[in-house]
């Protein structure tokens, strides 16, 4: 299957110390079909890091040596709960600890959550109570922006562990508009969408509605996918947004809308494919348009 890009890929040898395997088996499963594997232009066998954690996730292994496939060394090894790690992710976040927080997702992930789950019921919840902290002058203005840029790239270690999209699979872009400057919404939309095997991508906050329709234009994404967490103008906003909307339409494009400043009120003044209060409703939508896997 072609793929777009290569993520991290390593020998029988090394995913074989990683879970506490003979390397003899890890041949036996790459070569019965067990696990996908691509070859070196020498002819070995090169396993890729989301082939990997979806074998260990799907045959309850233990990750006895993550180091070796160049993750943080604890990860795998606890038993906590969603809850209990929104409640940590949320305390390293206050302290800055980025180490800790990858930890944190990458074993909500190896638990086999779903990243829209890990979205929905860890990050977002963790930084509502931080814009709480804040807001009660518990929290430091430093610490919030501290964390989004911690959240930052634990959210471009998570994309390393999803596989690839195929060149053929649909195409989804998001985008935040004018004056809103909210990241994660939306790059974790990209990665809920990556897992589902669209080739998903995040454009950017703050972007002209004429920009997106160009990217529309030459693009031809199926979904596009609008976080909206700030809105300054609603009046503008929707002048803006129908001239986008019914662009989309003609493209057939279906856009999507989710965020915290979509009230009720706004809803009833425009169109949309599908509305979401959150990122597992992303992917329902993704996922009725049935077109991967
Ligand atoms: C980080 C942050 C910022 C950062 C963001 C930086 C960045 N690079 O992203 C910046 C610096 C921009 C910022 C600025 C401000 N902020 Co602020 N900010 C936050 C904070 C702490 C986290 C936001 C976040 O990223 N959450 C994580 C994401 C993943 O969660 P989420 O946004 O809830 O998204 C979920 C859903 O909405 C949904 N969703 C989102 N998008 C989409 C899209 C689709 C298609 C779908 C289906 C679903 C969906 O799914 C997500 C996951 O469940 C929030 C606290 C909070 N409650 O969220 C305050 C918060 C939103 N900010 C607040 C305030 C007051 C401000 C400022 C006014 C502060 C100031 N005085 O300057 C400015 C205003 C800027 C502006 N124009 O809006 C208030 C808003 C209060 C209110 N009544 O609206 C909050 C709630 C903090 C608080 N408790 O007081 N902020």
């Amino acid at each position: 299957m072609e793929r777009q890009s290569n993520p991290a890929a390593f020998s029988p040898k090394q995913v074989a110390r990683a879970i506490s395997v003979s390397e003899a088996s890890i041949k036996r499963w790459c070569d019965k079909g067990v696990l996908a594997f691509s070859r070196t232009a020498g002819g070995h066998r090169r396993i890729h890091l989301p082939v990997v954690l979806d074998f260990i996730r799907a045959n309850a292994f233990h990750l006895a040596q993550p180091e070796v496939l160049g993750l943080p060394a604890n990860v795998g090894s606890g038993s906590r709960t969603l809850a209990q790690a929104c409640r940590l992710y949320g305390q390293a976040l206050e302290q800055g600890d980025e180490a800790q927080c990858l930890q944190l997702v990458l074993d909500m992930r190896l638990a086999g959550h779903e990243v829209a789950v890990i979205g929905d019921q860890m990050i977002a919840p963790a930084f509502h109570a931080m814009g709480l902290l804040w807001e009660h002058g518990k929290a430091e203005i430093y610490q919030e922006r501290r964390g989004v840029e911690i959240t930052r790239h634990v959210l471009l270690r998570l994309k390393d562990t999803l596989a690839p999209p195929n060149v053929q699979a649909p195409v989804a872009i998001g985008a935040t508009l004018a004056n809103d400057r909210y990241t994660l919404p939306g790059q974790l939309g990209e990665l809920v969408l990556l897992e589902l095997g669209w080739q998903a991508r995040f454009m950017g906050t703050g972007l002209p509605a004429d920009t997106i329709a160009r990217a529309v234009q030459d693009l031809k994404p199926r979904i596009l996918w609008l976080s909206v967490s700030s809105l300054e103008d609603v009046e503008r906003f929707v002048g803006t947004y129908h001239q986008l909307y019914d662009y989309c339409l003609s493209q057939q494009c279906a856009v999507v809308l989710g965020g915290r400043a979509v009230t009720e009120s706004l809803r009833q003044q425009i169109q949309y494919a599908s509305f979401g209060d959150n990122l597992q409703h992303l992917r329902a939508f993704a996922q009725s348009l049935g077109l991967v896997r």
